[in-house]
């Protein structure tokens, strides 16, 4: 279903029977909502992100592309968030043994002023999916379509903007006694201290290969998000707290609490593609009551 938001933006709603569904805004190709079948939102946007015309949407699903953060000469994060991206109407189908029924579809071009400040061809299609459970299903695929030889790099992340009810009773797992560099603190590399990650200020810190599954357990709603990853070695993990809040244009002063940032993502190792090659990386997010989470 293709509709409208409330800038006027255009979006496509994906559905699934139980009453899961998910938006994804043709600018940016960012998914902005992904909700559970009793209809609880559970990606954060900031109330100020969708209403303003341009720039990048704070929330949701923002994709980094072809540079994650400051990590190069672009602007900040890539300009995949700052484009519109088109629907392709004629998909390739799914796999055969898929349970999946819903998705979308949607390819980043470049136009030729693109092509002045990034000189690489390339076809970037990125299809969202809803898994019969309701499980959010990203797959970005990547191809170096360079007609001269010329291979290229690019640093990729799933930037995902999880909803939770309070920071300080949120934990994530998976990412204990994992080597780190921390944005806070320049170039030095840390080693995590073997406990569970929790929030008391701010955090903004890149994971080095992490394992494909990272848990975010909100113990306040009795929530666990379980996200899965392929492709994706490291994992961005960031909260602003209080005074970073202050600062950003797009944030409310309390939303820090109620938002978290843990983003599958390339960064350490920049993705290179030769002509022809082709690069996948997948996110899959379910959310389940934290008395279904065995750790397993
Ligand atoms: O992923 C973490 C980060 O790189 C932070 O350093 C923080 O600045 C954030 O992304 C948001 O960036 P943005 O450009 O969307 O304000």
């Amino acid at each position: 279903e293709r509709t409208r938001g409330p800038s006027g933006l255009e979006k496509i709603v994906l559905r699934e029977a139980r009453g899961f569904s998910a938006e994804v805004y043709l600018y940016g190709g960012q998914v902005t909502s992904w909700k559970n079948d009793h209809g609880d939102e559970l990606l954060f946007v900031s109330s100020k992100a969708i209403s303003k015309s341009i720039g990048a949407i704070s929330g949701g699903i923002p994709i980094c592309f072809p540079q994650f953060g400051t990590h190069g000469n672009l602007e900040k994060h890539g300009f995949a968030r700052n484009r519109l991206w088109l629907i392709d109407d004629n998909p390739p189908p799914l796999p055969v043994n898929t349970s999946i029924k819903t998705f979308a579809d949607l390819i980043l071009k470049l136009s030729e002023e693109d092509l002045k400040i990034w000189p690489h061809r390339f076809e970037f299609r990125l299809r969202v999916a809803l898994g019969p459970k309701g499980d959010l299903i990203l797959t970005s695929r990547i191809r170096n379509t360079n007609t001269d030889g010329r291979p290229f790099s690019f640093t990729f992340a799933y930037h995902t903007y999880f909803s939770v009810s309070d920071i300080s009773e949120v934990r994530i797992e998976g990412l204990e006694t994992l080597d780190y560099f921390d944005n806070l603190k320049g170039k030095e590399r840390f080693t995590e201290q073997g406990d569970a990650i929790v929030f008391e200020s701010e955090v903004d810190k890149i994971y080095l290969d992490a394992p494909p599954k990272i848990a975010i357990i909100d113990h306040e709603k009795k929530r666990t998000f379980v996200l899965r990853k392929d492709g994706l070695p490291d994992a961005v993990v960031w909260n602003p707290w209080d005074k970073k809040s202050k600062t950003m244009q797009d944030l409310c002063d309390e939303d820090y609490k109620h938002m978290l940032c843990v983003e599958p993502a390339a960064i350490e190792k920049p993705i290179t593609l030769k002509p022809g090659e082709e690069w996948k990386g997948r996110m899959e997010l379910s959310a389940v009551p934290s008395s279904y989470y065995s750790g397993q």
